[in-house]
């Protein structure tokens, strides 16, 4: 039976599909850090609910770090340089995230990965994300590199039509999931949060999701 004292183990190595690899507890010796440079980021570029094309608002408050972030408006997905509630830059990509990234992306099996990009997503009991697919990047040819943080949560892991069948992946803070090659396009999403409170990160869930989106 495995422990429930899952942060005593070093990294743990599933791979969920091709190109799809569970990197348990990667992040978790360095997790306080990270946390640290969530609050300094949302004290630049606040975490704010986007609004979808189709005019829905997101349960998931977002914010960005890195040369390029991520926004939805009434106008459509897409990376810019500029934070639209600023008009200033996001805040610098910190060297604890990117170093995070490429490491994560090495042990995937994907060297020489360099995000320019990462979104921070926060959580609350409920918040949820329907499928979808990433695809406002410029190259598939990097990965993705997603590092959880704070409540548990379950990924939807679908394929590369809506309508397939979807896999269910529990994620736990400190845990690192990278998505490339075959699994890059496919469809993901996350079930309603449940209620809790995390030690480190009270009633939240936090996502990084490190990008390569420019050129
Ligand atoms: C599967 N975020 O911000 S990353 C997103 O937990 C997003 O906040 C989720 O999906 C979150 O776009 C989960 C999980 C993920 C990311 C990229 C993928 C799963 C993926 C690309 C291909 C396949
Ligand atoms: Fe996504």
């Amino acid at each position: 039976m495995q422990s429930q004292f899952s942060f005593m183990l070093g990294p743990r190595r599933e791979e969920v599909a091709e190109g799809a690899v569970v990197l348990r507890g990667l992040a978790a010796a360095t997790a306080n850090e990270l946390l640290a440079c969530i609050d300094a980021i949302a004290a630049a570029a606040p975490f704010r609910q986007m609004v979808t094309p189709g005019g829905h608002r997101m349960s998931v408050a977002m914010t960005n770090c890195g040369a390029l972030g991520w926004i939805t408006d009434e106008r459509g997905y897409r990376y810019v340089d500029r934070d639209p509630l600023s008009a200033r830059t996001w805040p610098a990509m910190p060297a604890s995230f990117a170093q995070l990234a490429t490491n994560a992306a090495a042990a995937a099996g994907y060297a020489g990965f360099a995000a320019d990009a990462c979104l921070v997503n926060r959580y609350e009991p409920g918040s949820r994300m329907t499928l979808h697919q990433d695809k406002n990047e410029r190259s598939a040819a990097w990965p993705i590199v997603s590092v959880s943080l704070g409540l548990p949560a379950v990924f939807l892991f679908g394929g590369l039509e809506r309508s397939d069948r979807v896999r269910r992946v529990e994620v736990v803070h400190g845990d690192v999931v990278v998505w490339g090659g075959p699994s890059r396009f496919r469809f993901h999403g996350v079930l309603p949060v449940k209620d809790g409170v995390h030690p480190q990160a009270g009633r939240h869930r936090f996502n990084l999701t490190m990008r390569h989106a420019g050129g």
